[in-house]
């Protein structure tokens, strides 16, 4: 069949509307028409070649929502009509990692994911007779695309494609980052590097389990609204500081936080946020991804003197079990999700979508098929 996607023929180069072919679903796999898809920093990232997996040609898009159109022979657990939201994060609930319980880090496909291939090593997309790679086992910038079986969850049919897709990633990292991986308890004190469309979720994540302060950091000063939206307490624009950061954030949370999330994927910041943590138990969750080649470094004392370095993917979250229940959360109004979605975009105006997130004007696009 033929497919209308937004393509990224190289690295650094706008996407290029075309119309591309596409194999149906093999054994396992599932069609599904994207209906919406948000525009994630790491697309960006990947476009921009900062990323040691990043391939090109591909059909890049990992935050997706749509409807299963054909199945693969095999494949029990979702049908033709089906709603559902692809995982970037699989889980198949048989791997070693899935089995542990330990993890959300589903091994049973990353292997191919990570070199843009469907689990039997092909690529499902084609444009002049040349293969263009998948990307995170989603490419949801295609109206149609094909997925792993294990790479859906299946949502309810009453949830908006518009905002749902948004659960496909930033929603669940950053609601997840607070509930799953560091969780924090009610009355914890929260600090929160890059208000952006992850660090506004752990914000809420953080409103929603009953922190006391929430203190939001960014070099962008139109954030301090968006942060008290959604529950931040405090601002600090570390730009506008006459201390050291670490030092004004020990001093605001009375020694260090008890949990500090990192959303900017700036290993500088990474360290800021592991320091600014509370002598002895603080946390610090890094959400953030850096680019190729960067490594982060701290005085091994802090560890010694008890501060946790952490980090997580998709929130921590094991996608089929845990995305139907984020839908619920939202569909029920237990997380907000449409005032961050501050623009709507067909799929000819995605390149759009990059420059707003580049020029720090927008929260979260969402290109609409
Ligand atoms: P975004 O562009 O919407 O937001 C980033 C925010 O960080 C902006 O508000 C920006 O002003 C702020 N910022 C930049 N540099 C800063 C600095 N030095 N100090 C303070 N603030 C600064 O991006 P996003 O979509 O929210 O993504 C954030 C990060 O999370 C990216 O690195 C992305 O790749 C990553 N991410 C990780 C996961 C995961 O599973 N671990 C999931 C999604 C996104
Ligand atoms: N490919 C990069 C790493 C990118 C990365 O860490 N991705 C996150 C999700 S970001 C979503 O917006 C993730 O899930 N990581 C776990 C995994 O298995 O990829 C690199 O450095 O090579
Ligand atoms: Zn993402």
């Amino acid at each position: 069949m033929k497919t209308r996607a937004a393509v990224a023929f190289e690295a650094k180069a706008p996407l290029t509307i075309v119309e591309l072919d596409l194999e149906g679903p093999k054994a396992g796999e599932v069609l599904v028409e994207i209906m919406a898809t948000g525009i994630c920093h790491t697309d960006a990232y990947t476009l921009d070649g900062l990323d040691s997996e990043g391939i090109f040609p591909s059909v890049l898009g990992h935050e997706g929502a749509g409807i299963v159109r054909e199945v693969g022979s095999g494949v029990t657990t979702v049908k033709p009509g089906d709603h559902v939201i692809p995982l970037y994060t699989p889980e198949c609930r048989q791997c070693k990692s899935c089995l542990s319980r330990k993890t959300n880090l589903c091994t049973a496909i990353r292997a191919t994911q990570g070199k843009g291939l469907m689990p039997d090593g092909t690529t499902r997309f084609s444009f002049e007779g040349k293969p263009i790679y998948h990307y995170m086992g989603c490419s949801t910038f295609s109206n149609f695309t094909v997925l792993p079986e294990i790479a859906v969850a299946k949502i309810r049919e009453d949830a908006p494609f518009n905002s749902t897709c948004y659960i496909g990633c930033g929603v669940t990292t950053g609601v997840g980052a607070v509930v799953n991986t560091a969780k924090v308890e009610a009355g914890a004190n929260v600090v929160v590097f890059g208000l952006g469309g992850i660090g506004l979720n752990v914000i809420q994540g953080a409103r929603l389990v009953g922190a006391d302060k929430i203190i939001g950091v960014d070099i962008n000063d139109a954030k301090d609204e968006w942060g008290r939206r959604f529950g931040m307490t405090h601002f600090v624009n570390p730009t506008k500081l006459d201390g050291d950061i670490v030092q004004h954030l020990v001093q605001l949370t009375d020694g260090g936080a008890d949990y500090t999330f990192d959303c900017t994927g700036n290993t500088t910041v990474m360290r800021q946020a592991l320091e600014a943590c509370h002598r002895g138990w603080g946390v610090s969750v890094i959400i953030g991804v850096a680019e190729a080649g960067r490594e982060i470094a701290t005085r091994p004392f802090q560890l010694v003197t008890g501060r946790v370095w952490k980090g997580t993917a998709f929130g921590g979250a094991r996608g089929r079990t845990d995305v139907p229940k984020i839908v619920d959360w939202y569909m029920n109004g237990k997380i907000e999700i449409d005032p961050m979605i501050t623009h709507v975009l067909s799929l000819e105006q995605i390149n759009e979508g990059f420059d707003l997130m580049h020029r720090g004007e927008s929260i979260r696009s969402v290109v609409v098929y």
